[in-house]
This record gives structure tokens, C-alpha cells and sequence, in this order.
């Protein structure tokens, strides 16, 4: 298994819109198993193949307390949405150290194939909802501060830009 670089936003490459997965093969399970070890390393919930530069409709996810509970969507697609929506803080590990609250459905379901390629349906509320809401914008392109106003996102994009600079410095 291997570490994976993660994209730090406002990487363009965050932007790309992910084509679906052609089959589970060797190579997708190879980078599940490096996704996974990349999400558990860096403490987050959960990890789009976007964001270590895979334009594949892959996604991981554990919203476990134990952290050893993990989900792999390949492929997923939202088939119901529930009309009721919360507001929820969030991050990114593509934006790090920054949480601002996102309206997301409170309840969805979607149909996926999991990291064997056998299809299922996902029922998920609370913070496994908006975990793979998150999750499916970043295979769309969409980093969740695009939610935010442009001030607050211009002074993130500002923050991000200046702490790369400080960490390429020599
Ligand atoms: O997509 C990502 O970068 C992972 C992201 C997932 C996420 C967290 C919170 C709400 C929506 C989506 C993270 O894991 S951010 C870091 C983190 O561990 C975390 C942040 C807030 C709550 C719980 C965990
Ligand atoms: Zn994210």
C-alpha cells in the first residue's frame, strides 16, 4: 500500500469532472487500498479519487468511531434525495484547517458498486449523508467551499495560496 498526495485547493485538477470506473480490476483495488491508507493517515472521513489526482467516480469513506468500518463507492449515483436539508459544518483535506457550514439533503440513497463490483444501495442519514454528498461533488469538480460567498471563498483561496508559498520556501 502507499501513501497518496492529496490536491490542496485551488488546485485546477480539483475541478476535473470524473468519468465513471470501467471495471473493478486489480488496479481499482490497488487504489482503494491506497486511498483508504491515505484517509486514515491524514484522520478524515472520507477520500474522492479527485483528490489524489484519479478523474475516476471512486470514493472511501468511514464515519466509524472505531475507524474500521470502511465503504467504497465506485461509481456511485444519488437516486433519492430527501427534501428536508440541514445546514452542517464541514472540511476538506483538500482545504485544509478550514470548516464553514454547507445545506445538504439530511437523508439520500445511492446505488454504487462496492469494492468487490457488486452493486448495492446505500441508505444514509446525518454524517454519513453528508459525507458522500461531499465526496460525490469532488467526482463533479466541486470543492465545498464553492458553497460559501466569494469573500469567504476569495480570502480561503488567498490563505491556501500563501501557505503554499510559505511551505516552498527554502
Ligand atoms: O473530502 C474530504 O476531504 C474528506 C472530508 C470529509 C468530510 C468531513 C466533514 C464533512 C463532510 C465531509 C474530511 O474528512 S475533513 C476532515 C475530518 O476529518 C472531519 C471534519 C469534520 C468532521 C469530521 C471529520
Ligand atoms: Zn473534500
Amino acid at each position: 500500500m502507499a501513501l497518496l498526495p492529496i490536491l490542496c485547493y485551488p488546485d485546477e485538477r480539483l475541478h476535473t469532472v470524473a468519468k465513471p470506473v470501467q471495471a473493478v480490476d486489480a488496479r481499482i483495488r490497488k487504489l482503494v487500498a491506497d486511498m483508504l491508507e491515505t484517509m486514515y493517515d491524514a484522520n478524515g472521513i472520507g477520500l474522492a479519487a479527485t483528490q489524489v489526482d484519479v478523474h475516476e467516480r471512486l470514493i472511501v469513506i468511514d464515519v466509524s468511531e472505531q475507524r474500521n468500518d470502511p465503504m467504497v463507492l465506485v461509481n456511485p449515483e444519488i437516486v433519492w434525495a430527501s427534501d428536508e436539508k440541514q445546514v452542517n459544518d464541514e472540511g476538506c483535506l483538500s482545504v485544509p484547517g478550514i470548516y464553514d457550514g454547507v445545506e445538504r439533503s439530511t437523508s439520500i440513497k445511492v446505488r454504487a458498486l462496492d469494492g468487490e463490483g457488486n452493486e448495492r444501495v446505500v441508505e444514509a442519514e446525518g454524517i454519513l449523508a453528508v459525507c458522500i454528498q461531499h465526496e460525490m461533488d469532488h467526482l463533479l469538480g466541486k470543492v465545498f467551499v464553492e458553497y460559501l460567498s466569494p469573500l469567504k471563498r476569495n480570502r480561503i483561496k488567498t490563505k491556501m495560496l500563501k501557505a503554499r508559498r510559505e511551505t516552498a520556501r527554502p
